[in-house]
């Protein structure tokens, strides 16, 4: 199995780009290290609890020698409301991403029955954007999205952990430049410096506290309900541009096409309307009672407690 056999397969089931990196510690982890350290990751323990996994794909898959990564585009039509974050909106991508990289394991596999393979989908202890960075797939904008200077950043990104010995990518080059609109624009400045770089301070980020933070919310999440777009919608990069075709594109994934019947308002939710609302959705993750509380913080537009 070539690096171009892998790319083929994988553009072929519908991901927007595929690229090679190298099975090594991140180039990273350093910075990773000192977010956590400041203690940028809020309440998010598993993040502090993964560091050590994190520092060499080697110790999720022994014999590692290559990280095959992938992008999906999400890119969809907004809703004006409920402010859902619009990766959000359709099926959730973890069973789209997931269910399309088995697929592209289990055709390698058959190249090559002796190869062991990884999959991770957001959540496995690797750091996906560098990896994808590594691949060649984008580079860190000052969101700390990874961007695609050809499409934008409205993708996920997914990766294989592989035995295969495969041709590596280049890292990705590219710049904001002086550009420093996502900064300006975030409705709660946390875009911030930590150590001469941009980077997230998921205490003051409303992505954090509408979709992982469990209890009451300690920040005004200006109307959103369940995570935040806010720094990628004004970004240059995600803007349509004749000569960038793929920019701003929507995506032909009917999954993440999937049409929702979210109701305008969530406040006034039931556990059962909940429950049927939120199967096979990303957004299901806040749970019944932090669906509502965002809902009413929303509604209210100022710092409340949690109603439960
Ligand atoms: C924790 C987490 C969050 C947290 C923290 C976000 C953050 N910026 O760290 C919260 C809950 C806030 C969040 C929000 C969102 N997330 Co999130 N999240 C993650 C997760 C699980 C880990 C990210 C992480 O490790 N952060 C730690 C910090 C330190 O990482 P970092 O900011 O990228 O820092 C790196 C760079 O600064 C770089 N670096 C440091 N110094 C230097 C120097 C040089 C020269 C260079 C080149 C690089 C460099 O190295 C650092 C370490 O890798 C990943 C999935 C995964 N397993 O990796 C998804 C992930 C990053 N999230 C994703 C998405 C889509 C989102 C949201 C858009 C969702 C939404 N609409 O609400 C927002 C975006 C907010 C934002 N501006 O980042 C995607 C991003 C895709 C992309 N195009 O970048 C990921 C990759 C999930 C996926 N598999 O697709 N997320
Ligand atoms: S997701 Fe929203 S709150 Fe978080 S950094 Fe981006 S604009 Fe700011
Ligand atoms: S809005 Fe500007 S500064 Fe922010 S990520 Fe996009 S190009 Fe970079």
């Amino acid at each position: 199995v070539t690096a171009d056999d892998v790319k083929a397969r994988a553009l072929a089931l519908g991901f927007a780009s595929c690229g090679i990196a190298p099975a090594v510690a991140p180039p990273h982890g350093d910075a990773y290290r000192r977010w956590l350290d400041r203690g940028f990751h809020a309440s998010m323990d598993y993040l502090k609890r993964h560091a050590p996994l994190k520092q060499h794909p080697e110790r999720l898959l022994s014999g590692a020698r290559s990280v095959i990564a992938v992008t999906l585009n999400y890119n969809r039509a907004p809703l004006a409301r409920p402010k859902i974050a619009r990766y959000a909106l359709g099926r959730d991508y973890h069973k789209v991403m997931r269910s399309k990289l088995n697929k592209l394991v289990r055709t390698l596999s058959a190249l090559q029955p002796d190869a062991q393979f990884r999959v991770c989908v957001d959540s496995a202890p690797i750091l996906d954007r560098e990896f994808a960075w590594l691949a060649g797939l984008g580079w860190y904008g000052k969101n700390t999205c990874l961007i695609d200077s050809k499409r934008g950043s409205w993708f996920f990104i997914g990766l294989v952990i592989s035995t295969l010995d495969l041709q590596s990518d280049q890292p990705a080059i590219g710049s904001c430049g002086s550009c420093t609109a996502c900064i300006k624009a975030c409705p709660t400045g946390a875009i911030v410096q930590l150590d001469g770089r941009w980077q997230v301070d998921s205490r003051k980020c409303i992505s954090y506290w509408t979709i992982e933070h469990r209890g009451s919310i300690e920040i005004e999440s200006h109307g959103w309900v369940f995570g935040c777009d806010v720094c990628q919608e004004v970004c240059p990069f995600n803007q349509p541009r004749s000569s960038q075709p793929l920019r701003a594109a929507y995506t032909l994934e009917p999954d993440l096409l999937q049409q929702r019947a979210w109701p305008e308002s969530l406040e006034e939710i039931t556990e059962g309307e909940w429950d049927r609302l939120t199967q096979g959705s990303a957004v299901r993750r806040a749970g019944f009672q932090g669906l509502r509380r965002n809902a009413l913080l929303a509604k209210d537009g100022r710092k409340i407690p949690e109603t439960s």
